[in-house]
């Protein structure tokens, strides 16, 4: 249908993005040889050939191996120039990145490398086009409370610097087991040295893990949160606080999350008034960037031009920007 050109053309923020997770296999190959790194994949066709995902773990698996290439600064700033450039050719004008310092501190990666690379491409858009950008700092919920603290700790004497790109922390990996709960101290310090909140819950974990993602770390939005559908009282919390859910729907479909896109829960959380907004998580693994998620969501669900559009304003009336900032791009 013509509305679905419309929906490409027009400008969206992006809330959901793994900057690791842009990570081409192309770029993957050529920075393991920059390194001299040995890649457990013969050749890029048999990299992109392991990208058939049964669940989140399996997929982990695959994501933490890649960026397992990157090392220095310059590494983080291709990475995430060739992200600005995909994302620009969607029209996203406004882009709130993910990074997981702590998969890269664990290789001897120091977390002022991977700030100054990613921010030298953010800063270089910024000035070029204006493309307007944020980053959230993740906590790998796989790992102890003790080594979310250290990742925290070592981005406290960084913040004056980035105070106008790092500002907020997030919560993600591995899910079940893991619920956030476990990260409240170290969410708690974040927010009282002026962060941000945001994790991942309800991607594979059950709705209590969005209730504490809530009540315990005090977020103000949730990544996911598709199996919110299954608790009726938190679908109306959620629709009354206007606590957006950053929907990802190609990630949920390779994840198995959902067996089928047209079973996606996006439609009846829209119906029931959840801000969803629709990103693209991991688009180097999961098939594709934001045009990509919303066309199919919206063929899957048959969404109107008219829900389309509220999903987009969501975008931005969910991201974590000034009201001048929000009223310029609108
Ligand atoms: C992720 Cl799809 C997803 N879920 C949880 N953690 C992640 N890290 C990167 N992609
Ligand atoms: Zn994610």
């Amino acid at each position: 249908p013509t509305f679905l050109h419309q929906i490409a053309g027009s400008p969206k923020a992006e809330l959901h993005i793994h900057i690791e997770g842009s990570l081409e296999p192309e770029l993957i190959f050529a920075l393991a040889e920059r390194h001299g790194i040995t890649l457990p994949y013969a050749s890029i066709e048999a990299l992109r050939a392991a990208y058939a995902f049964t669940d989140l773990q399996s997929f982990l698996n695959v994501y933490y191996a890649g960026a397992g290439v990157l090392l220095e600064a310059e590494d983080f700033y291709q990475m995430t120039r060739a992200y600005i450039e995909r994302a620009r050719a969607d029209n996203v004008i406004h882009s709130e990145i993910f990074f997981d310092p702590q998969t890269h501190t664990e290789r001897g990666v120091p977390m002022a490398a991977m700030l100054e690379g990613i921010e030298a491409a953010l800063a270089e858009a910024e000035r070029a086009d204006g493309f307007s950008s944020r980053l959230i700092l993740c906590f790998l919920r796989h790992l102890s409370e003790e080594s979310a603290h250290e990742a925290l700790a070592q981005a406290l004497p960084l913040l004056g610097r980035y105070a106008h790109r790092l500002i907020g922390v997030g919560l993600d990996s591995s899910e079940l087991g893991h619920p956030p709960s476990k990260f409240e101290r170290v969410f708690a310090q974040a927010r009282r040295a002026g962060l941000r909140a945001v994790a991942h819950a309800g991607e594979e974990g059950p709705p209590d893990y969005i209730y504490q993602a809530l009540d315990l770390l005090k977020v103000d939005r949730i990544d996911h949160g598709v199996r919110a559908s299954e608790d009726p009282a938190l679908v109306r919390r959620l629709a009354d606080s206007r606590i957006a859910l950053t929907v990802c729907p190609l990630s949920n479909l390779k994840l198995c999350v959902f067996d089928d896109m047209r079973k996606h829960t996006l439609k009846s959380l829209l119906d029931a008034g959840v801000a969803i907004t629709i990103n693209s998580d991991d688009p180097a693994y999961f098939g594709g960037y934001v045009n990509a998620n919303y066309i199919a969501a919206a063929d899957a669900l048959t969404l109107s031009a008219a829900e389309v559009r509220t999903i987009a304003a969501n975008s931005f009336e969910a991201a974590f920007i000034s009201a001048d900032e929000r009223a310029g791009m609108m």
